[in-house]
């Protein structure tokens, strides 16, 4: 498997997904869809809907061979969808998270932020219009599998919500104020400011993928022996999300701490200079990448206990540990 390429395959799927799947930019009203891709279209590592694409296939070649059909391509619905919607909702939160009221941020995916390119309200209606565009792709584009537009609505929907990436959010912010925040609050902010989004990608992936199981499969009739079923892999795949979402974190930290501005695309040292409690604060810089190193160990083992060959996303978890942006 040659990881630069298949990375690089993904990554113009996703690209060519955000193009198809968003209105065209000169949509009435022009300044509210320019600003929307315009954050879209600015880059970013794509890994979430890179995870969404990687996963799907996964399970979808897996399945294949289980049930030794020749040509499954037809079955298996696309997930370029889905992968684009997790990218919205992603990039809705960057939006967002950069406002003057938040983190009050000039410069993300190394350009101005949204509000800096344009004025604060059509930052935040550009974000509000993602996030919403997310669900209506969803419905729209799954709507011949309602059971998986359904499956793939409500996890979208949990992850982003007011127990996840907007409750991790809240508690950020809250946290910010105080003068220490305890160990505890720093899991409650990662696993759902960060975690969350990313397993919800694993899971969507894996939702899309296992449509490719035979029926007989899915019920757990004919699974070859060791092999587990639909509910507890799903388990697995959020397992492997939440470790490698908290490993991300680990390493945002020590990247905030170590990286410079122009490397990173966004500012950096902003941690210290605000003196947020992070990883980096509560346990060093080699602690940290301890910490970070078991948690992606963690998310590895995870992978492998799914079916079919996981080298694609074992290395794109590996890489996300030793990332320089
Ligand atoms: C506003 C509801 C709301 C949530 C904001 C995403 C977020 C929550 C805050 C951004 C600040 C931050 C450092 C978050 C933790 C790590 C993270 C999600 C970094 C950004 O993701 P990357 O590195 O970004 O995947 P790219 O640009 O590569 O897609």
């Amino acid at each position: 498997m040659d990881f630069a390429a298949e990375l690089k395959r993904h990554v113009a799927t996703v690209e060519r997904g955000l193009d198809l799947h968003l209105p065209p930019a000169t949509t009435r009203p022009a300044r509210l869809h320019t600003a929307m891709r315009y954050s879209l279209e600015a880059g970013g590592k794509r890994l979430r809907p890179v995870l969404v694409l990687a996963t799907a296939e996964l399970f979808g070649t897996a399945a294949a061979a289980e049930s030794k059909i020749e040509n499954l391509e037809p079955k298996i619905p696309d997930p370029l969808p889905a992968a684009v919607a997790i990218e919205c909702v992603h990039t809705y939160s960057l939006i967002h998270d950069d406002l003057p009221c938040m983190d009050n941020d000039d410069l993300r995916r190394g350009r101005p932020t949204a509000h800096k390119q344009f004025d604060e309200a059509t930052a935040l209606l550009a974000g509000d219009a993602l996030l919403t565009h997310a669900f209506g792709l969803l419905a729209e584009s799954y709507a011949a599998a309602p059971t998986l537009a359904h499956a793939l609505i409500r996890e979208l929907a949990d992850a982003a919500g007011s127990r996840r990436l907007v409750g991790g959010q809240m508690e950020d912010l809250l946290a910010e104020k105080k003068a220490d925040a305890t160990p505890d609050e720093l899991e409650f902010i990662h696993l759902n400011k960060t975690a969350a989004m990313i397993e919800a990608a694993f899971v969507m992936g894996g939702l899309v993928g296992l449509r490719a199981r035979p029926p007989s499969v899915a019920r757990g009739e004919t699974l070859r022996p060791g092999a587990v079923s639909l509910p507890e892999e799903l388990a697995t795949l959020r397992r492997a999300g939440r470790n490698l979402g908290l490993a991300f974190q680990v390493i945002d930290d020590i990247l905030d701490a170590t990286a410079d501005t122009a490397t990173l695309g966004k500012t950096a040292g902003k941690d210290a200079k605000a003196d947020k409690t992070t990883f980096v604060k509560l346990y060093g810089i080699d602690a940290s990448r301890r910490i970070a190193a078991e948690l992606t160990a963690k998310a590895l083992a995870a992978l492998h206990e799914l079916p079919g060959d996981p080298a694609f996303l074992h290395a794109l978890v590996q890489s996300m540990a030793v990332r320089g942006k």
